[in-house]
């Protein structure tokens, strides 16, 4: 815990960038906060956002007891110790009556806290829940997937060191992504050798710096990028000595390619066919590129083709395994699942990607009398009825079931939905950290030690998990007694005592992560007793991967090697390179059925095909307007900040849109409109923006929450996006709904 004066190491939870800080608290609040030097990633960067978090630890809407919901639907306090029999005592019940894999678990971290749900995986267990879901199935999933199928693994950015940076659907100015964008983007934009392509149909703060800025019609990305594709193929700049060396046969991809239309394609998608073609040269020609996208293709019609097409711009022509290009790290702790998971949904029988439901087929899996129909939910630090497609059938489909947890810090859209909320220490009153990981050639992991006591009345989530795993009947204190005597004396006594638990005992293997946090984490003290599982991650680490831990600088051999390296996590809570690569450690972290990139993805390769019979745009008559609906912006972050004080501008999050869509209308900034799509219909204040194109307009992510003024009155502040967009427009392989590309009507209000 921190005093007063004294300057604490600690990381921004905003966004996955998770910049290292140093602060001063004093009296349960932040008091001075500063870009830390001393972190190996960010080196003392950080954007304004940082800048509010006294709004993320102190608020109103803080939970600070257990609480249980009513007949009437009102809730009421109730103790930790009812809490906890209740909760384990119902989920039990449905587990006996229905079968476990009828308790459906989302949610288990945001963008600064991993380890409640690697801690649930005990409860998980515990209940013999079977299916899951996260953030991460509405926007990564297709992804991933592809990622999986080229690499067998998740190649980053470079971009410090890229020749060529490219951006699709991806605006790091506002969103980040990737340590210390902002210097990173200014510097490429600056040297005359370096170039930076941005796709966007919006000028973003990142186009105004690019040297070629694709202003696309939205939707038309995967014209776009074919349409370079077969530039890069007629033009030669193909990398063949690569693709010979490390790729699979794409004959079936060049025959597809082939078929492309260039100068059609350009027009589809509303560009110059010649701006089209000398960014694909820029990326032929290159020495080094690295490549983003994000939810502008991710969240877009044809997300997960997007995504293919985005993966084969950089892996023909090579720039794979190189400085400035995208190279494999390494993870300590797991943030996504196996990706060999043939299972599909219960219900609907949607492909299930690393481990994830997807989010849009959440509702129709409850919604059902289908007997496999999810019965119960199990929601941990996410807030799925503000977050996901389509909230008010969310809200149903909470409604129907039998029973909804919710743990959360605050009183959220989600928890008014539950049954049981169980309140949790903020991520500064606990041993927290993040799993996003990949950082290459360096790798860097940093463990958050906790900031402020925990709130009185809240616990932690290794906390909850091991009261409920007890309650379970998953373990008793006496099976633990000789894992705690080891762990007492030593962490080289504890492991061989753990290995051995492990392996004889399945009742124990089954809640592995409560097991570490009841023994070895006990023994680290309360503050730190959470850190148990990262011990358990660096032994993980070191066996997988113990050249590249030597490589940073650590000695020994296996546990002993992650003994150490378990130490210096602890000791460093301005984070610790853990791993450090040679470049072409990327070609061993291939890890297809035969070592080679696959380039061909038959069901992908069908859709680019199909491509040459669809005319965007889609706006229609009745809904002439592209809307999408979650903008990053300066004052925006997920739903981290509930109040809204912390917003210096545009405090109710305006509706964007062109200059010339304004005078149409008959708008000015600061005017109403009414925004209408086939879901819903909301008010907003307009902003006019040159930025925009005309027919696009935009609201930001993460408004529309409700907070109390200081009468108490609850009030929206804002426009919650969801209300608007439905489940059903959505990707065909991944499901990911196409929140960048909903149709939207747009009325004047006088
Ligand atoms: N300030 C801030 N930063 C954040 C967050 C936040 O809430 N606020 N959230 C974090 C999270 S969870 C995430 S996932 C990331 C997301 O980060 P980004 O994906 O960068 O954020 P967005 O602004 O949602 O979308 C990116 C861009 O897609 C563009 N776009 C819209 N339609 C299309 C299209 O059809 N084609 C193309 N090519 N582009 C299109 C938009 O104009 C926008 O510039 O941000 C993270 N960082
Ligand atoms: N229309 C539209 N919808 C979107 C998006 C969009 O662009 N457009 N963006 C999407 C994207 S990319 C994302 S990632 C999601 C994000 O949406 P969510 O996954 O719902 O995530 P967050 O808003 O980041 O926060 C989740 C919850 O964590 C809680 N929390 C914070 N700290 C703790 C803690 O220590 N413990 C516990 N137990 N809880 C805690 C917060 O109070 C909050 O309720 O939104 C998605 N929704
Ligand atoms: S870039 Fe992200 S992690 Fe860094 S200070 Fe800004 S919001 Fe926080
Ligand atoms: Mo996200």
């Amino acid at each position: 815990m921190a005093g007063p004066g004294e300057w604490k190491s600690t990381a921004c939870i905003l966004c996955s960038t998770n910049c290292g800080l140093q602060v001063q608290v004093e009296d349960g609040h932040f008091k001075k906060i500063k870009g830390d030097k001393t972190n190996p990633r960010s080196k003392g960067y950080v954007c304004e956002k940082q800048a509010g978090l006294d709004h993320y630890q102190n608020h109103a809407d803080r939970l600070t007891t257990p609480l249980r919901r009513r007949e009437d639907g009102s809730f009421e306090a109730i103790d930790w110790d009812t809490a906890i029999r209740e909760v384990a005592g119902k989920l039990a019940q449905i587990r006996d009556t229905h079968g476990g894999s009828k308790i459906f678990y989302y949610g288990g971290g945001g963008q600064g806290n991993h380890l409640g749900g690697a801690y649930s995986g005990a409860t998980r267990r515990a209940l013999d829940m079977r299916y899951s879901s996260n953030a991460l199935a509405q926007e990564k999933t297709g992804e991933f997937w592809v990622e999986r199928q080229m690499f067998g693994g998740r190649p980053e950015p470079d971009f410090e060191h890229a020749e060529v940076a490219v951006f699709v659907g991806k605006n790091p100015w506002q969103s980040h992504g990737f340590e210390r964008a902002r210097p990173i983007l200014r510097a490429i934009a600056k040297d005359p050798n370096r170039h930076m392509i941005v796709i966007d149909p919006r000028r973003t703060e990142s186009a105004d710096l690019a040297d070629v800025f694709l202003q696309v019609v939205p939707g038309t990305d995967a014209f776009v990028l074919a349409a370079m594709l077969r530039v890069l193929l007629d033009e030669g700049m193909t990398d063949q000595a690569f693709l010979a060396a490390h790729a699979s046969d794409g004959q079936a991809l060049f025959d597809a390619i082939a078929t492309v239309p260039i100068a059609d394609y350009c027009e589809r998608a509303g560009l110059p066919e010649e701006l089209v073609r000398k960014a694909a040269r820029l990326i032929g020609g290159a020495e080094s590129v690295a490549i983003l996208e994000d939810l502008g293709i991710e969240m877009a019609p044809h997300s997960t083709l997007n995504s293919y097409l985005e993966k084969l711009l950089y892996a023909l022509t090579g720039n794979i395994g190189r400085p400035g290009t995208m190279n494999l790290g390494t993870h300590l702790g797991k943030l996504i699942g196996a990706g060999k998971d043939n299972r599909t949904s219960p219900v609907g029988g949607h492909k299930i990607i690393t481990g994830l439901i997807p989010c849009n087929a959440i509702p129709d899996e409850i919604l059902t009398d289908h007997p496999d129909r999810f019965r119960a939910m199990f929601i941990e630090s996410g807030n799925p009825v503000h977050s996901l497609a389509d909230s008010p059938r969310m809200r149903e489909a909470l409604d129907a079931l039998e029973c909804v947890v919710v743990i959360d810090v605050a009183m959220t859209e989600t928890a008014r939905h539950a049954d049981y909320i169980l309140p949790a220490a903020s991520q500064y009153e606990k041993v927290e950290t993040t799993f996003f990981g990949g950082g290459f050639p360096d790798n860097t992991f940093l463990l958050r030690q906790p900031l402020f006591p925990a709130l009185k009345g809240t616990l932690t989530e290794p906390e909850i998990h091991s009261r409920l795993c007890r309650a379970l009947g998953a373990f008793e204190d006496a099976d633990l007694e000789s894992l705690r005597e080891a762990a007492e004396e030593s962490l080289e006594r504890f492991g061989p005592v753990f290995l051995q638990a492990m392996t004889r005992e399945p009742k124990l293997a089954a809640i592995m992560p409560v097991v570490l946090y009841e023994t070895l984490g006990r023994s680290l003290g309360e503050d730190l007793a959470g850190a148990a599982l990262i011990w358990g991650a660096c032994q993980s680490l070191v066996a997988e991967q113990p050249d590249s831990v030597r490589r940073a600088g650590f000695e020994g051999e296996g546990p002993a090697l992650g003994n150490t390296l378990f130490r210096a996590i602890l000791d460093n809570a301005n984070g610790v390179v853990i791993t450090s690569d040679p470049y072409e450690m990327t070609m061993d972290r291939i890890k297809t059925d035969d070592g080679r990139i696959e380039l061909v993805i038959a069901e992908l390769i069908q859709e680019l095909v199909d491509l040459i019979d669809e005319q965007p745009p889609r706006a229609t008559d009745d809904y002439p307007f592209i809307l999408a609906a979650g903008e990053r912006r300066t004052s925006t972050a997920n739903t981290i900040f509930r109040d809204p004080s912390w917003r210096r501008k545009d405090a109710q999050g305006a509706m964007r849109l062109s200059p010339g869509d304004a005078e149409r209308l008959g708008v000015e900034t600061g005017g109403r409109v009414r925004i209408s799509t086939k879901r819903g219909s909301v008010e907003a204040f307009v902003e006019v923006n040159d930025t925009l194109r005309d027919g696009h307009i935009t609201i930001p992510n993460g408004y529309g929450l409700e907070y109390p003024d200081s009468d108490g009155k609850r009030t929206i502040h804002g426009i919650p996006p969801n209300e608007l967009t439905s489940t059903e427009d959505r990707d065909w392989l991944a499901l990911t709904p196409w929140h960048k590309h909903v149709r939207a009507r747009v009325e004047a209000i006088v």
